[in-house]
């Protein structure tokens, strides 16, 4: 073979190759319009997530005031870091119902400050100080593990940073991933008169440390939008389209939901309307005004949440990487689609 065919081959191999680089680019609609297409998201690793949940299970109960909440707050600061976030560490005193001083503190690590356009995404990581949903009435004195109910959403933000950070193709908006402390103080009960001024709602005592974030927001760029994830990692778990998210930021809960649906996770993002529960996107939506939506596991049947809510087995028995994977390739895709 001569020279000048060797490099028209070259040529005709690299023109073929990029032609196909470019068919990802963009896709033709039926209508004939160009229109871009979302960029393929990086692989959510489900054991890497399940292992950031145990992770802060084996500190024991992150309840504020005690060395193990010193010491698992001290460890979601350095996964952030570690992934490349920049970290805000938000430290207040949350007045709680029963007369308390917490010594709370939210974490708050963000990915490419200067974008303007910047998405949420929010979890809290305290522990509930009781298990005041135990059957077995000796135990409802004592501490949750809260491998669910706060560890799974923790644990799915941290892998989604991870995988950021490990991909080539980053996402273009700002992420900032904001860890509530303080939620799980409340008592639906005891707590009265704790509404947000000029409203209605009642917090019935949960909700601190997103009340004082909401108020106080780091970073101070207003978010385009919010994603909670509350209770995401219990075997078989089912996500209704929340109340309040509906009211607040129906197209948010729909597009999230459309995400799920095209990656094949609509067995999770079930199409049902859910109740309206109090959690930590109410203050961001009511105070901060940003339009945030609650992934939060209920029960379809009886409306409840998952079933070892505030007890004793709220353990990583319960711990289950395909709902983590679902949530979190969901969370992925979204931010690649904007
Ligand atoms: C109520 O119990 C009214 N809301 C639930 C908020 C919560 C507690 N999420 C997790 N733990
Ligand atoms: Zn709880």
């Amino acid at each position: 073979m001569n020279k000048s065919i060797l490099a028209t081959l070259l040529l005709l191999a690299c023109f073929a190759a990029c032609k196909t680089d470019k068919k990802t680019e963009s896709q033709t609609t039926e209508g004939g319009q160009s229109t871009p297409a979302a960029s393929t998201a990086p692989a959510f690793n489900a054991d890497s997530a399940y292992n950031y949940v145990a992770q802060q299970v084996a500190f024991g109960p992150r309840v504020p005031n005690t060395p193990a909440h010193v010491r698992g707050g001290d460890y979601l600061v350095a996964k952030l870091k570690q992934f490349g976030f920049a970290v805000t560490e938000q430290k207040f005193a949350a007045k709680t119902w029963d007369g308390k001083t917490l010594n709370a503190r939210n974490i708050i690590g963000s990915l490419n400050p200067q974008a303007t356009k910047r998405i949420v995404l929010a979890s809290h990581w305290d522990s509930r100080p009781r298990s005041d949903q135990d059957t077995t009435e000796a135990d409802r004195t004592d501490p949750v593990l809260a491998a669910n109910d706060g560890a799974s959403g923790v644990g799915v933000l941290l892998e989604l940073a991870r995988a950021i950070q490990q991909a080539k193709a980053k996402p273009t908006v700002g992420i900032d991933i904001v860890f509530f402390d303080a939620e799980d103080w409340g008592d639906g009960d005891k707590a009265v008169g704790d509404k947000e001024p000029g409203s209605d709602f009642d917090y019935i005592g949960f909700c601190l440390g997103s009340r004082h974030w909401a108020k106080n927001p780091v970073p101070a760029t207003k978010a385009y939008y919010g994603i909670l994830l509350d209770m995401v990692g219990a075997k078989g778990a089912t996500f209704a389209k929340e109340g309040y998210s509906m009211q607040y930021a129906p197209s948010i809960v729909n597009q999230v939901w459309q995400t799920a649906s095209q990656l094949g996770y609509s067995q999770f993002f079930v199409d049902t309307p859910g109740g309206a529960i109090t959690d930590d996107h109410i203050a961001p939506n009511l105070i901060a005004k940003i339009p945030m939506i609650d992934i939060i596991h209920t029960n379809p049947q009886t409306g409840g949440f998952f079933h070892a809510w505030h007890t004793n087995e709220d353990t990583m028995d319960n711990i289950d990487r395909a709902t983590l994977k679902a949530v979190g390739q969901t969370l992925l895709q979204t931010l690649y689609n904007e």
